[in-house]
């Protein structure tokens, strides 16, 4: 396959509740990403409304989500921030993929499943084709890297399913064209560190999530100090002391959880975490957990309240992005179309 430029991709939905399995399974490593590549990071609005969004809400969401961006240290020089509405062909992209993608495929989307729930008849279709709106994110940026938590490995692998079938449907075309063996690149999800799946502090078997109806499930990056502590202090445990080694950690979801969490935002491997605790209770180990969590949150919490507050800042640092994003997004839709065979 044909070698593409490395540019790295991924977006988060302005859904409110920015909680820490957002913080650690996304944007730490954004951050981390941003020294070494080029990097589009993407507000997904379009994503938002495939469950009923109050429109007020939603652009409040969406310059909060903007401004945990930029407080958690993404750069808006170097990388593209945007939000996906202001850049047409991101829909463009996903018609196209509407009709590569197969129902099949489809189907096996877990999160359609239980976020459509029992009434499925009732889901908007926009539930059900969100994963074809998701490959058409990334690849209108030919994007090769995608930073995500755990939970997005499934809709990756549909991106590349959706990249491969359409290299090979029109592969002649694609070829005529000067475009070599392939016009998308098939993008490698990164999904690594000791919290690529931060679980609710409420039940260690489900992950943290933004829609879970109790805030003590999570810490949201807007929590003040207090809350962040009371959480952690209330979080579900068992009763046993911390062990030494990982493989402790088996059948203690709870306590694998807050291990994760601990070496996540120290920065270090589960296994070091054990090596300073093991032995320990849980009360001890909370307290740690707390102060920890206070000192690397606070400041990124207080810094993206200050943001959130300056409207025009933040709503002109999208704007600017998505002018840049747009060249991108529209010269690669100029090839699809050539490629598809549309006049234009
Ligand atoms: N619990 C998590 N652990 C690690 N990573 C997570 N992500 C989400 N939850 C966790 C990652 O956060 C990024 C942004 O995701 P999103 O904006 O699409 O939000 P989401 O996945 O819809 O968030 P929730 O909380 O899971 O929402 P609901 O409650 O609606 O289902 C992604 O990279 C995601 O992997």
């Amino acid at each position: 396959m044909a070698a593409f430029p490395q540019l790295v991709f991924s977006g988060v939905q302005p859904t409110g509740n920015f909680h820490l399995g957002n913080y650690l399974g996304a944007l730490v490593k954004f951050v981390e990403m941003q020294a070494k590549y080029d990097c589009v990071y993407c507000v997904v609005d379009m994503h938002a409304i495939t469950v009923p969004q109050d429109p007020a809400e939603l652009t409040m969401h969406t310059r909060e989500v903007t401004a945990a961006f930029l407080a958690s240290g993404i750069d808006p020089k170097k990388n593209i921030v945007f939000n996906q509405s202001q850049v047409s062909g991101h829909a463009e992209l996903a018609w196209v993929f509407n009709c590569v993608s197969r129902l099949g495929w489809l189907n096996r989307m877990t999160q359609f499943k239980e976020k459509a729930g029992k009434d499925r008849e009732n889901a908007s279709v926009g539930l059900y084709a969100y994963p074809n709106l998701m490959a058409a994110d990334i690849l209108v940026y030919r994007a090769t890297h995608v930073p995500v938590g755990e939970d997005q490995k499934q809709h990756l692998e549909l991106t590349r399913d959706i990249a491969q079938k359409f290299n090979n449907d029109f592969a002649a075309s694609i070829e005529r064209l000067g475009y070599g063996d392939a016009f998308f690149p098939l993008p490698e999800p990164i999904i690594q560190g000791p919290a690529t799946r931060v679980m609710s502090l409420r039940d260690g078997s489900k992950k943290m999530s933004k829609s879970d109806p109790s805030d003590y499930s999570r810490i949201n990056l807007s929590d003040d100090a207090d809350q962040i502590a009371q959480k952690i202090r209330k979080a579900k445990t068992d009763p046993d002391a911390l062990p030494s080694e990982n493989a402790g950690l088996s059948g203690r979801p709870e306590a694998e959880n807050l291990v994760g969490v601990f070496a996540a935002l120290q920065g270090v491997t589960k296994d070091d975490v054990l090596k300073q605790f093991g032995g320990q209770n849980f009360s001890s180990f909370k307290s740690a957990l707390v102060d920890l969590a206070v000192a690397k949150l606070g400041p990124v919490g207080s810094e993206m309240k200050r943001l959130q507050a300056d409207h025009a800042y933040i709503d002109d640092v999208l704007r600017k992005g998505a002018d840049r994003a747009r060249e991108i997004a529209s010269h690669n839709m100029t090839a699809v179309k050539d490629i598809l065979g549309f006049v234009r």
